[in-house]
């Protein structure tokens, strides 16, 4: 298994996340690419390769330019303000507001954001494009029939979509190597999205197509952010209609029911059919998570894995979120494992 990594990452790290009323250190730190880093090490998992810059075509293939333009200049132009912070986007354009991009900054920063827990910084989009980079050069590599590949992307991307950012991402790295299989010849690509968050970004991305399908497993959104996403009932719009599937699960899931859910959408997946699978890894769905209500253990994350194997497509794992720090390198590396026992 290839182990695509960069310490690209680093350049990323906000001063505060608004939380419960506070400015506190962010739960999505560059110790967990440290803690999993160790861990791929002590699994032997040492395969590891340097990540070559994404192609602008499969880039713009998952999101507006207007969104892409904005990101890659906005500390350019936020420090030309005189602001010395990081950006924290304060205003957004809700119901029956005008939804055209303001020319000023501030403006811009709402205008592209869904969320306010997650600020750009002068390192963001650097690090993000490294993310894409290395979604992208993993997949390139997991082409053959049975191979896998991970892709240690931070920061993440399953919530940042065709034109928003937020949930602690900016560049969808999932849809990046959906798009990259895609640009490669695959007709059909599935993504299965395990974080337990819903992956609303890659949802939005892909909701009026029928060559990518997506499926999520996640806390129910009238409980959990992104909270108004991931409903049973959207399946998908116009050509896409149909490619969609949620599987919203209640606080407190154990891995039983999880593992139904999990079930289900596999047989959604092999059914249609796909030339290869990506598959948003995050590992929040632990029972130990600051930020998550679900009641997975450690051990159960080799079974995830070895059910993904049984698809016996070409896999591209990509990290999405797990904030147990601690934990976070054994409950990635039991799921990457419990793929290859498989395979
Ligand atoms: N009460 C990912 O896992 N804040 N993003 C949630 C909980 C945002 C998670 C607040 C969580 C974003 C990639
Ligand atoms: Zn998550």
């Amino acid at each position: 298994m290839h182990i695509v990594r960069s310490d690209a990452h680093r350049a990323h790290f906000p001063a505060g996340e608004i939380y419960m009323g506070e400015l506190v250190r962010p739960f999505e730190c560059p110790e967990r690419w440290d803690y999993i880093v160790a861990a791929l090490v002590e699994a032997g998992l040492t395969d590891v390769v340097e990540p070559e810059a994404v192609e602008e075509s499969v880039l713009h293939g998952v999101h507006e330019t207007a969104y892409l333009d904005f990101l890659q200049s906005a500390w350019a132009r936020w420090t030309d303000t005189g602001a010395s912070g990081d950006m924290i986007p304060t205003c957004f354009p809700v119901r029956g507001m005008v939804q055209e991009m303001p020319i000023d900054i501030d403006g811009q920063l709402g205008f592209f954001a869904f969320a306010a827990e997650t600020a750009i910084t002068g390192g963001t989009w650097s690090a993000a494009h490294a993310a894409a980079s290395i979604a992208r050069t993993a997949q390139r590599l997991a082409s053959a029939p049975n191979s896998t590949s991970f892709a240690l992307c931070r920061p993440p991307g399953h919530h940042a979509a065709r034109n928003y950012f937020g949930g602690y991402c900016f560049i969808n790295n999932a849809a990046v190597a959906a798009q990259g299989y895609r640009s490669d010849g695959a007709e059909r690509v599935a993504i299965l999205d395990v974080d337990f968050h819903h992956g609303n970004g890659t949802q939005d991305i892909f909701y009026e197509r029928s060559d990518v399908f997506f499926a999520s497993l996640h806390g129910d959104p009238r409980h959990e952010f992104p909270h108004f996403l991931g409903f049973a009932n959207e399946t998908g719009e116009g050509p896409g209609e149909g490619f969609n599937a949620n599987y919203p699960l209640p606080p407190g899931t154990t891995f039983d029911v999880w593992l139904e859910a999990l079930e289900h959408a596999l047989a959604r997946i092999s059914s249609f059919g796909p030339d290869a699978v990506v598959v948003s890894l995050g590992v929040d769905t632990f029972e130990g998570d600051p930020i998550s209500s679900f009641r997975l253990r450690s051990e159960d994350f080799k079974v995830i894995g070895n059910r993904i194997g049984e698809l016996a497509a070409p896999t591209v794992y990509c990290m999405e979120g797990g904030y147990a720090v601690a934990e976070i390198g054994t409950n990635t590396v039991n799921v990457l494992t419990g793929h290859l026992d498989h395979s």
